[in-house]
């Protein structure tokens, strides 16, 4: 007997990858439900070779479902998540409501697997924000080497990130830029994102950083160690998919670039792309519609005395998103509820 299994913000641009992950990856789901709110009930959404038409989910009974993976943002999550978790079904939430909560996991399977087994304390997982997780992937084993004290981290983050209208002012405001009369006024985004990168994102903090740099703080101490420092740079550019990252790491021990390229290439969820050549590392369109965590440039920062740098980039809407939170209902499957 496989999994019975909700999808609550299925027509959402995380929402239909979820669909797409699930179905890629032969998840033991015996019944797939799809939810939207009301004003998108009907909505037809892909399931494999399947299509599932959407329903509401206010009023909708969550029991008897195994798991509920949520991608509706933080409002429609404090709503819903409490009632489908009262009921029996453990959430895996893509929203930011829950991951700073100590009683509920923030999980990256590559990282953290057997915190999933803290879901019992309010039926719920946290999934992470999508430029903490390609990070702390491509981080972990290296920690596990040389002990990671200090990481400076500067992002290069698509507009995916912010949503189907987010892409749509990309696509919008280039065509806009070549047709008098047809220039598109920024709208999602605080400034013009077309030809250009925006050192915002999320909203702005006592202290001067935004709300998605202090996000990477506190999630990477979450999953990965909290005695790790971190200082984050998040920059919007004019990418629709594919979050890239430039990260200085200092460790504690020595770590060569060599050692560290071999170790990175026997980790988990990774793919080291990395000549030094023209071409021989990976961008963000190349990331498009993989799983993998890619990492290039991999080399040591000789201004410090345990230092290295490396540029990483993964598809924010799959190893960011919705892939990630998948992997947590199969490691959830495997070492818990154990069906299919
Ligand atoms: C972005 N990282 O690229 C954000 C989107 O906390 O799940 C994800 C927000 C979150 O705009």
């Amino acid at each position: 007997m496989g999994y019975k299994v909700v999808v609550a913000g299925a027509t959402g641009n995380v929402g239909r990858e979820i669909l797409n992950i699930l179905a890629e990856r032969q998840f033991p789901a015996d019944e797939v439900v799809a939810l939207a709110s009301r004003r998108s009930i009907g909505t037809e959404v892909s399931y494999g070779d399947k299509t599932l038409k959407t329903k509401d989910i206010d009023g909708f009974d969550f029991t008897g479902y195994d798991i509920a993976l949520f991608a509706i943002g933080s409002d429609a999550t404090k709503k819903y998540a409490p009632i489908a978790a009262s009921q029996g079904c453990v959430v895996i939430d893509n929203s930011s409501l829950y991951r700073y909560d100590p009683e509920i996991p923030l999980v990256v399977p590559e990282v953290n697997p057997e915190a999933v087994e803290q879901y019992k304390n309010k039926n719920i997982i946290a999934n992470p924000n999508c430029s903490t997780a390609q990070m702390v992937v491509a981080l972990k084993p290296l920690h596990d080497r040389a002990r990671i004290k200090r990481i400076v981290v500067s992002t290069y983050q698509s507009v995916s990130g912010a949503g189907k209208e987010a892409m749509d002012e990309l696509w919008n405001q280039t065509k806009g830029m070549y047709v008098p009369g047809q220039e598109v006024a920024p709208s999602k985004f605080p400034k013009q994102i077309a030809f250009n990168v925006i050192p915002q994102i999320d909203v702005f903090l006592d202290g001067g950083e935004t709300k998605e740099e202090w996000k990477m703080t506190a999630e990477t101490k979450k999953i990965l160690d909290p005695a790790i420092k971190v200082t984050a740079t998040c920059v919007r550019v004019p990418v629709f998919v594919g979050h890239s990252e430039a990260i200085n790491v200092e460790f504690e021990d020595f770590l060569d670039e060599d050692e560290a390229r071999d170790i990175l290439r026997e980790a988990p969820g990774i793919l080291v792309v990395d000549k030094r050549e023209p071409g021989g590392y990976i961008t963000p369109v190349e990331s498009v519609g993989d799983y993998a965590t890619f990492v290039s440039r991999i080399r040591q920062d000789s201004t410090i005395e345990n230092g290295l740098n490396l540029w990483c980039v993964s598809d924010n809407l799959r190893k960011g998103a919705a892939l990630n939170a998948v992997q947590i209902a199969e490691t959830l499957g495997n070492r818990v509820l154990k069906k299919g």
